[in-house]
């Protein structure tokens, strides 16, 4: 029993989560965002650098002063940092980070008063670090999977076919385009084992959850596979940090934050994993079948897998547990609120009258279907925007509105069947699960029911709750996952919405018709 602490270094934001084992509550929860206090001193836009042709970076220095400013916050508003017990955390994934060969020593003698800006400015090969949202390496990516032997064979390495955003793919171009640069380069870790490695005064391992990130690692084994490494840049081997399991300890925080925070010397770091492997955690999926659904800007659909099964279409990634046993499959369909938002504002509703509409129009819209493709599509993957309408009226809001919303259940139960997870229930959460109209379709789609989950930072108490559960483990004392979850990441009473078993019938026979659609206009 006690506090525990959990970071998230997202792509527009850090922020810290407690949480009291004691009471099961969240004693804590502080953003720092980056645009507010570092938009000028490093030209970020929204978190981020755009260099033009695809390149979005951002700065790992600015994440180090983000971290001080973030810990400064917190212990203004009086939480008590000395009486954390461990720390874990997540970093957004894909995004890596080059440091010289000054690194080690400088991470080791971090001490007060000197900010970490200060004391780490020298340390780095590479300033900036190149993020998710990169898409400059096509070419890398076709070379990477023709370097170990083809598509097909990356795939089964390491759950996932090259994604231009991956790491490995990344650190190539870096290599090709930079060769003093990477020469320069004496270690590459993720953004992930980069915040761990300031925490913990020295550096600090990759987790098997962001391993999976990079198209490097092997995902039976959960390490680095040398096949892949070598297709993707020469000396690789000794310039990547290790692969470690995400339960071992760390060490113990820097004495740079002992004296200038007042934790305790023996508080213990564990290593970072990835943002989505973290908010696996946080959401509770920690058990084979278990399927969460966000209805955020994008919509993504995640499983929690007992086997690395793999998308050969590139429908989703797949991505290792943090919780040490288990896979996550992650599915990214773009036009999540985006298109709810075009249909809504085509019509002139607001969401009360977009509930309304799908209340007055029965299931299966008598027939209307759509391709709600207001953006290019990630799943499927659809090049340019472009909606298609099929006996569908585009001036008969109600059902342009009933139409969208089928839609994209109906994606989401086509090209989820690949995890291979018969969904039993859905956790839903996301700024559109306030939407009940929404929620019964997605239910009566799936068959299953729906419940509400309202966690706001997953990935962040995913984090502090791997803290509590490697701390257990390391007194030789270990919880199962389940246990540890349990008092947090539980849905809203009452919040269940069960399917209704006609409309089910209605979706069992339109899902072909649909997926007959969908492939006469896609890929
Ligand atoms: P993100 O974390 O990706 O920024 P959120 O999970 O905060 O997104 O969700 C924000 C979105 O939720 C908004 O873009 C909006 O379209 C949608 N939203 C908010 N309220 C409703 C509602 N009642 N019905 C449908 N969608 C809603
Ligand atoms: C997942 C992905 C993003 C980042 C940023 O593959 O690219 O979700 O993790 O959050």
């Amino acid at each position: 029993m006690g506090k525990f602490l959990g970071l998230d270094s997202s792509t527009q934001s850090l922020t810290g989560l407690v949480i009291d084992t004691q009471t099961g509550q969240i004693d804590a929860e502080v953003s720092t965002h980056f645009d507010t206090h570092f938009k000028a001193a490093y030209g970020i836009d929204k978190g981020v650098l755009h260099l033009g042709g695809g390149q979005v970076h951002s700065a790992p220095l600015m994440w180090a002063e983000a971290l001080d400013l973030l810990l400064q916050t917190l212990r203004d508003q009086g939480c008590d940092l000395g009486q954390i017990q461990a720390v874990a955390g997540s970093g957004q994934q894909h995004g890596t980070v080059y440091l010289n060969d000054k690194a080690a020593d400088a991470l080791g003698q971090l001490r007060g008063p000197a900010p970490l800006r200060d004391q780490l400015a020298a340390i780095f090969s590479r300033p900036t670090s190149p993020i998710w949202m990169d898409t400059s390496t096509t070419a890398q990516c076709q070379e990477l999977e023709e370097g170990v032997g083809g598509r097909r064979v990356l795939l089964e390495l390491t759950g996932n076919t090259a994604f231009e955003r991956f790491s490995g793919p990344q650190i190539r171009k870096f290599a090709q385009q930079d060769p003093e640069g990477y020469r320069r380069t004496t270690y590459i870790g993720l953004v992930s084992s980069y915040m761990a490695s300031l925490l913990a005064g020295r550096l600090v391992p990759v987790d098997p959850g962001d391993g999976s990130g990079t198209n490097l690692m092997d995902i039976r084994s959960r390490q680095w596979s040398p096949r892949a490494l070598t297709a993707c840049a020469a000396e690789l081997e000794h310039k990547l940090l290790p692969i470690t399991p995400a339960d071992r300890p760390a060490g113990p925080v820097s004495p740079y934050f002992v004296s200038r925070y007042g934790f305790a010397p023996g508080c213990q770091v564990f290593p970072f994993s990835g943002d989505n492997p973290s908010s696996l955690i946080g959401l509770g999926l920690v058990e084979a079948g278990q399927v969460a659904l966000s209805l955020g800007t994008s919509d993504t659909l995640f499983a929690c897998m007992d086997q690395p099964r793999v998308s050969e279409q590139g429908e989703g990634a797949v991505f290792a547990s943090p919780d040490g046993t288990h896979y996550m499959a992650l599915i990214c369909f773009l036009n999540g609120s985006l298109a709810r938002e075009a249909v809504r504002d085509q019509h002139h509703l607001d969401w009360k009258a977009f509930g309304e509409a799908l209340r007055q129009t029965p299931p299966g819209n008598k027939g209307a279907l759509m391709l709600p493709y207001f953006a290019p599509e990630i799943v499927p993957k659809v090049a340019a925007a472009g909606v298609v309408r099929h006996h569908l009226d585009p001036n008969n809001a109600q059902a342009e509105v009933r139409a969208v919303i089928e839609a994209q259940a109906l994606s989401s139960k086509i090209h989820s069947a690949w995890m291979g997870v018969a969904i039993r229930s859905l956790f839903v959460t996301g700024g559109a699960s306030a939407n009940e109209g929404i929620l019964q379709i997605f239910a009566d789609v799936h068959g299953c029911p729906v419940h509400r989950f309202e966690t706001a930072n997953a990935a962040a108490l995913g984090a502090a709750l791997r803290a509590y559960h490697g701390h257990l483990k390391a007194a030789g004392t270990p919880k199962p996952w389940k246990e540890i979850t349990a008092p947090f990441a539980k849905p809203l009473p009452g919040s269940t919405i069960q399917p209704n078993p006609a409309a089910t019938a209605v979706y069992k026979t339109l899902i072909d018709e649909y997926r007959k659609l969908e492939q006469a206009h896609t890929g």
